[in-house]
């Protein structure tokens, strides 16, 4: 895993779920899952790659360049690969993160969030409003910034992402209403808490080793 997106170029393709569609039940119910996974991501993939169709010159390169250099993609595919490529790169993440075992964040992840959240608890709380405050549509980040060393909580947008900014994502929250509305309906905040129960922490753990190890040898 050395970068978030591996070296996968046109056409992307959907990767399939680590584990069953209900392995996340309750806290993530099977029906949200299959929809969330099978069509609302699935349509980013497809529409991404609608969109680079006739741009064979783009064909090459892998979704973090693409979105990182955006100004590569002509004017009138820029915003679909932004929404659909962001959607795409996204999701991708969230299925690495999520899971059904019940861990805990142990080693340098969590010395890293007690030094710099205080605790786990104060760090989940913070991560927690920012995903619930969130307006409309967005994704709730931990980031690591290589620049400073420094945990951050990112909240973006739509389908932002933080490639380009040179931070690298080590978790990820979805609170597009498609993750959560037909079991929690408006009920946003009781997602969040739900998402504690599936976050796969040791997934997050190896990232952050993977990203600090990556730094060393830069
Ligand atoms: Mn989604």
């Amino acid at each position: 895993m050395s970068d978030t997106l591996g070296v996968a170029t046109y056409p992307f393709k959907l990767p399939a779920l680590r584990h069953d569609y209900g392995a996340l039940e309750p806290y993530f119910d099977e029906r949200t899952m299959r929809l969330h996974h099978d069509r609302h991501h699935k349509h980013y993939v497809d529409a991404l790659n609608a969109a680079l169709k006739d741009l064979p010159q783009l064909h090459g390169k892998g979704l973090a360049h693409l979105l990182s250099h955006i100004e590569v993609v002509p004017a009138a595919a820029r915003t679909a690969v932004v929404n659909n490529g962001g959607g795409h790169a996204n999701h991708q993440l969230l299925w690495k993160v999520i899971g059904p075992e019940g861990t805990k964040p142990e080693g340098l992840l969590l010395a890293a969030i007690k030094s710099q959240f205080d605790s786990l608890e104060n760090f989940k709380n913070r991560f927690t409003e920012a995903a619930v405050k969130q307006f409309a549509s967005g994704w709730t980040f931990l980031a690591l910034d290589p620049a400073s060393d420094r945990l951050e909580i990112v909240s973006l947008p739509n389908h932002g992402t933080l490639h380009g900014s040179g931070k690298r994502a080590l978790l990820v929250c979805d609170v597009w209403e498609h993750a959560y509305y037909l079991k929690y309906e408006n009920r946003r905040p009781e997602f969040v808490q739900a998402f504690w129960h599936v976050v796969d922490w040791n997934a997050v753990g190896e990232r952050l080793v993977t990203q600090h190890e990556a730094l060393r040898t830069a």
